[in-house]
């Protein structure tokens, strides 16, 4: 199983696709749980790819193509991670700040809320405070989970967390995504900050008040 999974890393630095289909069903028929091959195959991939787009070895196609090959196994595991085991946890609304256009790692927090049993909607990315605000109020949400991937961007949770708190909402806010820490949490005013989608549930569990079952 650790050389599949070596090769599943290998598969999303080179960005094939088919591979990753491949190595993902040939993972799961092992008995490896959808998370192990998120955090054992799948993101070191992506992390390898992230150190080679930062020292200008490889450019903004080949990391697109590996992001395509990493959303191609997602696709066979959402299922799978999105099993609710309790029926409605909370109401979380989820999306990407304006300006900011990733969304694997939020699609990821997403589908382990859903299988955590929370009802998600999902916004999609570069979303603006009104959007958040509109479904917060239509949802009724509990939680609103802001992402973010760029330094540029992630100073535009404080606008929603602000707004927020200018409007008078009760939801509690939790922020996420590879440049926020938990004291830029503290700084913009976040009830919660989650390091990854793990975490993320357990955050969500703790904010809604239900004790915390995830085993890692
Ligand atoms: Co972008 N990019 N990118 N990129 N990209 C980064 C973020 C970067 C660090 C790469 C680098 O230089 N090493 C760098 C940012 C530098 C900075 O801000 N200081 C960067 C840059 C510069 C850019 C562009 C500006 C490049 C350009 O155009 N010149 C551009 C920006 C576009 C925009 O957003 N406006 C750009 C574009 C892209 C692609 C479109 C090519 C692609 C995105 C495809 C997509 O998402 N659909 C892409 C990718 C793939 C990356 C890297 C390589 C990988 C990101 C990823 O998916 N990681 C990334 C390098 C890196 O992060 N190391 C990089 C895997 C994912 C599972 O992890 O998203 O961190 P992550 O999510 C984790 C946790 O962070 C956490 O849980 C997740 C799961 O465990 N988490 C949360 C995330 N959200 C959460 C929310 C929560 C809680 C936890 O609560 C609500």
């Amino acid at each position: 199983m650790e050389e599949l999974l070596k090769e599943m890393s290998q598969a999303v630095i080179d960005g094939n696709k088919e591979k990753c289909e491949e190595l993902t069903r040939k993972l799961l028929e092992g008995g490896l749980s959808p998370k192990e091959i998120l955090d054992h195959g799948l993101v070191p991939g992506m992390d390898v790819v992230g150190v080679r787009f930062r020292d200008n070895i490889i450019f903004v196609p080949e990391v697109l193509i590996s992001a395509r090959a990493m959303k191609a196994s997602l696709a066979i595991l959402e299922p799978l991670l999105t099993q609710a085991k309790i029926k409605e946890a909370g109401i979380v609304v989820i999306g990407t700040v304006k300006g900011d256009i990733h969304d694997i790692g939020k699609n990821i927090v997403a589908m382990m809320l859903k299988g955590a049993g929370f009802k998600v909607i999902d916004l999609g990315i570069d979303t603006r405070v009104e959007k958040f605000l509109d479904a917060i109020k239509r949802e009724k949400a509990d939680i609103v989970g802001m992402s973010a991937l760029l330094t540029t961007t992630m100073g535009y949770m404080k606008v929603v967390i602000d707004k927020i708190k200018e409007e008078g909402l009760s939801v509690k806010t939790m922020v996420g995504g590879a440049p926020i820490s938990q004291s830029f949490a503290e700084k913009v005013g976040a009830d919660r900050y989650a390091k990854n989608a793990t975490e993320a549930v357990e955050r969500a569990k703790e904010l809604i008040g239900i004790a915390s079952t995830i085993n890692n």
